[in-house]
């Protein structure tokens, strides 16, 4: 038992020294450049980290509204391969993307995901297989976009260790 203790925490930590990156979070109500209907709400919203964004109901699109966004410019310690973790809410399937802008790369769809009327993390790529957020040191500019309207989002995380997982509201700052 002795030794299988021993094995199992050299595993552990062996695992957690190649699995350490940096990780970067801030609030979505951070935004340097808001643009309607994308909007700040900061009255009585339950279970968050301050104030969040969001894009009301009816406000958006559909039906008829596709402009509207939020951007972010922050700097990264070191270049990587990262994750990118929005703490958001949905409405519904009708209510559950936007589009992600990371500098000049084509926009990434997020979301889409059928946990509703609940916070919860999302993540981008969503599998192994998907492309991903390769990203260099230094300034980095990140604009969320509208594309459905009824959601809501708390909190950005760019991770570079693929064994962080966000549970609930996460501290915010730069962290190596
Ligand atoms: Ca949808
Ligand atoms: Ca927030």
């Amino acid at each position: 038992m002795k030794t299988l203790t021993a094995v199992l925490s050299l595993f552990i930590s062996f695992g957690f020294a190649q699995g350490r990156g940096n990780k970067i979070c801030f609030e979505a109500e951070s935004a340097q450049r808001l643009e309607d209907p994308v909007c700040i709400l900061s009255n009585n919203i339950q279970n968050t980290s301050g104030n969040v964004i969001s894009i009301k109901e009816g406000a958006g699109n559909p039906p008829k509204r596709c402009e509207g966004l939020a951007s972010y410019t922050f700097d990264l310690p070191t270049k990587g391969s990262y994750t990118l973790w929005c703490r958001v809410w949905w409405g519904g399937e009708c209510s559950n993307s936007f589009t992600v802008k990371l500098n000049n790369a084509p926009s990434i769809l997020f979301g889409e995901d059928a946990t509703y009327k609940a916070w919860h993390w999302v993540k981008y790529p969503i599998s192994r297989t998907s492309p991903k957020i390769n990203l260099k040191a230094g300034r980095q500019a990140l604009t969320i976009e509208n594309r459905e309207d009824g959601i809501m989002v708390d909190q950005i995380i760019l991770s570079s260790d693929k064994r962080f997982v966000p549970v609930d509201i996460e501290s915010t700052g730069t962290f190596k």
